[in-house]
């Protein structure tokens, strides 16, 4: 369908290539294919594989006899999505609030939404979000470079394991979090990342309609700042 989508779509440089959501006038109803149909079935069609393949996750976890955590985090991930395309349209009234699959078509949808809200470096959620997508990739490059440390000491050296690496920190920052907690630390962040982003995308219309610059209007207006305050 995203083939068909793109042989009607008139060109095949890959990075024009857009299948778009039907336009706003459409609302909830069903839309032709060529006005955004295509768009609805390929919708349900990437959530139904999502899910199943968060549903396969629990089969295989369930088989080897190990927890639910890879499902779960995935499911963070299918939620982020989810909100794109389900949770945020019909809070605000229609499927064409969804974003474009192509390319470009899906970063200048996300530049437009950004500065609908004038700067969504405001939106406080996006910022936490961001933050730990940042704590990831941070938390991550410390974790791989030093697991890659201790199974690289340098010719002739015995391989290195968890107690060199606990006091690796120990003797950097005064704490080690351990083999165990360093693996939780890592799923909070990430799946965090996920939810935080989903979350600064429902607010954005549904419960915010002005920039997220005005948004922090509270905090130039608490009274410590004395009678005048700032605005
Ligand atoms: C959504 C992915 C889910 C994936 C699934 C599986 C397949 C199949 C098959 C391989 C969540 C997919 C599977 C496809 C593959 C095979 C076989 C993960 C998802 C289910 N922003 N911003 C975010 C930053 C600005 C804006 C998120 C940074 C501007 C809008 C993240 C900056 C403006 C939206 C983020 C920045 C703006 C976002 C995205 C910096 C524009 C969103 C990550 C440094 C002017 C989006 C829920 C994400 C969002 C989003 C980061 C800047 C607007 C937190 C670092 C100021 C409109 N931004 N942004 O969501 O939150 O991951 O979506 O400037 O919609 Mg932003």
């Amino acid at each position: 369908m995203v083939i068909y989508g793109a042989a009607l779509g008139g060109t095949w440089i890959l990075f024009r290539i857009t299948i778009s959501p039907p336009p706003i006038s459409y609302g909830f109803g069903w839309a032709p294919l060529r006005e955004g149909g295509l768009w609805q079935v390929i919708t349900i069609c990437a959530l139904g594989a999502f899910c199943s393949w968060a549903l396969r996750q629990v089969e295989i976890a369930r088989k080897l006899g190990i927890g639910l955590h890879l499902p779960a985090a995935f499911s963070a991930a299918i939620f982020a999505y989810a909100s794109l395309v389900v949770i945020r349209p019909l809070l605000l009234g229609a499927w064409g609030y969804g974003f474009p699959y192509g390319i470009m078509a899906h970063l200048d949808w996300v530049s437009n939404v950004g500065y609908q809200y004038l700067h969504f470096h405001y939106n406080p959620f996006h910022m936490v979000a961001v933050s730990f997508f940042f704590a990831t990739t941070f938390g991550l490059a410390l974790h791989g470079g030093e697991i890659l440390a201790a199974a690289n000491p340098g010719r002739g050296q015995p391989l290195k394991y968890g107690g060199h690496e606990s006091v690796y920190f120990r003797d950097t920052i005064a704490y080690s979090i351990g083999e165990l907690g360093i693996h939780r630390l890592g799923y909070f962040l990430a799946i965090n990342a996920g939810i935080w982003s989903a979350l600064c995308m429902i607010i954005s219309g549904p419960f915010w309609t002005r920039g997220w610059p005005y948004w922090w209007g509270w905090w130039l207006n608490i009274p410590i700042w004395g009678p005048h305050g700032f605005s």
